[in-house]
């Protein structure tokens, strides 16, 4: 038995590093599907796993246990998708790549996946990507986001994939972590990876013009290291973030702006949408909680669908 790191997930089969630095093609057991069968892939990159070689080839073996995660970051594709999908595993942090423009990120998918983040004990970083698109926008955009999520313990970056010199503060932020890229298709999230690991050579794709959407050009996830032992988990684009796994009454205590002045609420079972003396209605109202994060709270809440 050989303890190894998944590094890359193609559904069907895994690559792995082995804690004695070689190399291993896996694949996993029925038994081990079988324990998650909600989930379109039971072995995420950044799993932990156990693989017993194959004793007639070598450099391949079947992935037999899957040790215990800190944390993950899980999704579900849509509203009325039922399996479940996880990003990656035991992260130090997770980055949104975030373009603002071509394509736009919207500030609903934004919060779902730092809900997510919360949940699941990921840090979390958002980086405003493609800042070389917004011209004399640019100081208006980074100040609306900032202001907008000025109490919801996210780090907030920004820089262009295309310009090496405005990554510095993405560069010093990851420096040695482990790392999830993740965002919409065409985000730039290969293109930041091949900036800051430049061996890579990861594929990049156009946008196209007319709908300013990526080509989904990254088909599977996968962990790249680069000097300094810093990992970055590459991802394919993703077009919504579902909240799953998080039961309904915990949303609030996710949103960090609203966890300090929530125990002000008459009700101890607040929702925070129609009750007299709500201390975050209160705190809405004076702005100290934003009404775009306020509005995000609602919308999740609303869909109560998608936790399940
Ligand atoms: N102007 C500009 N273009 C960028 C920037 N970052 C990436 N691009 C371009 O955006 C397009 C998409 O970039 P990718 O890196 O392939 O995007 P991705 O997020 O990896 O997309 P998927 O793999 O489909 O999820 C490419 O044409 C890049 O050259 C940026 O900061 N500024
Ligand atoms: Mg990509
Ligand atoms: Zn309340």
């Amino acid at each position: 038995m050989i303890q190894a790191t998944i590094t890359k997930s193609t559904g069907s089969w895994y690559l792995a590093y082995t804690n004695d630095g070689s190399w291993i093609q896996a694949r996993t057991r029925g038994k081990l599907r079988l324990k998650e069968t909600d989930t379109s892939n039971p072995v995420a990159v950044g799993d932990q796993v156990m693989i017993e070689p194959d004793p007639n080839y070598e450099h391949t073996g079947t992935i037999s246990e899957i040790l215990p995660r800190n944390n993950w970051i899980i999704r579900k594709a849509n509203k009325s998708s039922s399996k479940r999908q996880i990003l990656a595993t035991n992260l130090d942090a997770a980055v949104l790549v975030a373009s603002m423009v071509a394509p736009r990120t919207s500030f609903g998918f934004i919060d779902r996946f730092l809900l997510c983040c919360q949940a699941f004990h990921v840090p979390a970083i958002l980086f405003l990507n493609k800042t070389d698109l917004l011209g004399s926008y640019l100081d208006q955009f980074i100040l609306e986001f900032t202001q907008n999520y000025k109490n919801a313990e996210v780090l907030i970056l920004n820089g262009s994939g295309v310009d090496i010199h405005s990554l510095d503060s993405l560069k010093k932020a990851i420096q040695g972590k482990r790392i999830l890229f993740a965002g919409h298709s065409g985000a730039g999230k290969s293109t930041l990876l091949n900036a800051l690991i430049p061996n890579t050579k990861a594929k990049t794709g156009e946008v196209s013009a007319s709908h300013e959407k990526g080509k989904h050009t990254t088909t599977f996830a996968e962990m790249f290291t680069g000097v300094g032992n810093t990992q970055i988990i590459d991802t394919p684009g993703i077009r919504d973030f579902g909240v799953v796994d998080i039961p309904q009454e915990e949303i609030p205590h996710y949103f960090p702006e609203f966890r300090n002045v929530m125990k002000n609420c008459r009700f101890s079972n607040c929702t925070h949408t129609h009750e007299p003396d709500c201390a975050v209605l209160e705190a809405v109202k004076h702005e100290s909680i934003t009404q775009n994060r306020y509005y995000s709270y609602l919308s999740i809440l609303n869909n109560e669908d998608i936790y399940k």
